[in-house]
């Protein structure tokens, strides 16, 4: 049994269905040029997550435990792409538009690849999904029942969009969930520090939280 002391009570569960999910963390989010900065953020506050992530990553590898990664991006002719999307805020760049790493948020473009320090390894699947949670219009859930996963630790980028979404996503539909604190950021330190309150608040309404050298204890013992 895994046990990792957590807010607001320990995690506990069996190795077998446990499995690590690193939301989007992508060239677009997290270096300059891409649609993160395009709508006026600061990217580098992202990227000072990369070696904590990086931590989690090797640590799952090492326990020979499953690592799942997401990335946020569309089908080049953005047939996936709704009018709601393309068309909210005012961004310097739309999702589709070519930009500085090719067009922003279009799968196979570079821009949508995941950064080169926490790139995939063979084996671990990679999951396109065009909208913000990882559940809307993919095959996520079928792809953690296959592998028998009730159990998920939750890294990467932005803690209260598209981390926060797959999370609500996956607890409805009755997978527990660990954020794990230090190995997720966004652009806006508030929105981070109340998504990890509002997910913990009520007796973890939606899961737990949890800091990286938490997690790796409970999977060194
Ligand atoms: C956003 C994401 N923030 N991956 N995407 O648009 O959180």
């Amino acid at each position: 049994m895994i046990e990792i002391p957590a807010d607001p009570f320990v995690f506990r569960c069996a190795p077998a269905t446990l499995g690590l999910v690193v939301i989007d963390m992508q060239r677009d989010f997290i270096e300059p040029g891409g649609f993160g900065e395009s709508l006026g953020n600061d990217v580098a506050r992202l990227g000072a997550i990369v070696p904590t992530v990086a931590r989690l990553l090797a640590g799952f590898r090492a326990a020979g435990l499953p690592v799942i990664h997401t990335r946020e991006c569309h089908k080049p002719d953005l047939s996936d792409l709704p009018s709601s999307k393309r068309d909210r805020g005012a961004p310097s760049l739309r999702i589709g538009d070519p930009g500085p790493m090719g067009r922003i948020l279009v799968a196979g473009e570079p821009g949508a690849e995941i950064i080169p320090e926490l790139a995939p390894i063979a084996g671990e699947p990679v999951l396109d999904k065009p909208g913000k949670g990882a559940f809307c219009n993919t095959g996520f859930e079928d792809l953690l029942t296959a592998r028998g996963l009730r159990h998920l630790i939750l890294a990467g980028v932005t803690t209260e969009v598209c981390v926060q979404t797959t999370m609500r996503e996956a607890n409805d539909r009755g997978f527990d969930c660990l954020l794990a604190t230090d190995a997720t950021e966004s652009y806006f330190p508030a929105f981070k520090a109340a998504t990890i309150q509002m997910i913990t608040a009520q007796g973890g309404i939606v899961g737990w939280a949890a800091p990286t050298q938490a997690i790796l204890g409970a999977l060194d013992a």
